[in-house]
């Protein structure tokens, strides 16, 4: 008898559930294991991001590409202040940007202070595929995505400069709780092969020193991918993130048995030992080679956004402090 007809012959049987468990024994391991992808997961309620991660997933296409797809939708949003096009500019008035991608091959690629391009996403994924190295900077990021076909435009909305023009009459900045309304869209999925990839994009902290880059494009910090074991990444202040090398450390936490749940929790205590560690927000989120997730922050307001198995969930991440 095949598998399937046994098993609803058993099902069928008053006898079937005392039989259960000893038949669950004896089939092959496959059929045991609960099938948590496609999975695929962002910082903050980046619900359309989601959906257009989930569109490419749901077709059968590849981690890779949904996370692509993802992270070009806040970039080119003009409404979304922290990323891409509409991007709050640095103090001197420019949007620059950073990104970063990884693949389940543990390629890498990213792009920082990148100026004029909208799509910072793509620029990174072209450095990772078409070049021998992993990171391009500045003037010479930009003249790659030119060369590629990209093309220059200018990213500061009016609503942007307005912001801009708020804040130079007093020109103060410092690194507050939610300040900078953080809204970086950092994007991981698993596909339905459970293949894993992640992307992170990014304009900063609104009105940055000139040439400051985050944690963003900065792969082991604010990104890491890990084909056999998971994959994080990090939103919040950047320089806490890439102090305590935050998504690398969250994947070695689940290689030594963690969930995403509580590697997340353990990084997010690791930044406690930093001198500012009241006054920063750091969210982060995780997933596994089996599709399992988690996300935490360290003060409460972060939320992600999951989409598994075709279930939409809008998550409030629970908080190292409780209060604000
Ligand atoms: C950065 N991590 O550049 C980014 C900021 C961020 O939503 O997450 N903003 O430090």
């Amino acid at each position: 008898m095949k598998q399937k007809s046994r098993r609803n012959f058993i099902q069928k049987t008053s006898l079937g559930s005392l039989l259960l468990p000893s038949i669950l024994q004896s089939l092959p391991i496959e059929e045991k294991k609960v099938k948590n992808f496609p999975v695929t997961i962002a910082t903050w309620n980046n619900k359309k991001a989601i959906e257009a991660s989930w569109n490419v997933l749901h077709t059968g296409g590849s981690a890779l590409d949904a996370v692509h797809q993802g992270a070009m939708i806040p970039e080119a949003d003009p409404e979304d202040t922290s990323v891409g096009y509409g991007g709050f500019p640095d103090r001197e008035g420019k949007v620059t940007l950073d990104a970063s991608i990884m693949d389940q091959h543990g390629n890498a690629g990213a792009v920082m202070f990148l100026e004029g391009i909208m799509h910072p996403i793509s620029v990174a994924r072209m450095v990772m595929e078409k070049t021998p190295h992993v990171f391009l900077a500045g003037s010479g990021a930009k003249a790659f995505a030119l060369e590629n076909g990209f093309k220059e435009e200018n990213l500061l909305t009016e609503k942007a400069r307005r912001a801009w023009e708020n804040w130079k009459k007093e020109s103060k900045y410092e690194p507050k709780i939610n300040f900078e309304r953080h809204d970086t869209i950092g994007i991981l999925a698993q596909d339905s092969n459970g293949d894993l990839s992640g992307a992170c994009s990014t304009s900063g902290l609104a009105f940055k020193m000139r040439g400051r880059v985050g944690d963003s494009p900065i792969i082991g910090s604010g990104l890491y991918v890990d084909n056999e074991i998971g994959a994080a990444t990090a939103t919040g202040l950047g320089e806490a993130v890439v102090k305590k090398v935050g998504a690398f450390s969250i994947v070695e936490m689940m290689r030594n048995g963690m969930s995403p749940q509580k590697a997340c929790e353990s990084a997010i205590k690791r930044l406690l030992t930093l001198k500012n560690y009241k006054d920063l927000q750091v969210g982060y989120i995780a997933i596994n080679k089996q599709g399992e997730y988690g996300g935490y922050s360290l003060q409460p307001g972060f939320q992600f956004y999951v989409i598994q198995k075709g279930k939409a969930l809008l998550v409030n991440s629970k908080s190292y402090f409780k209060n604000k």
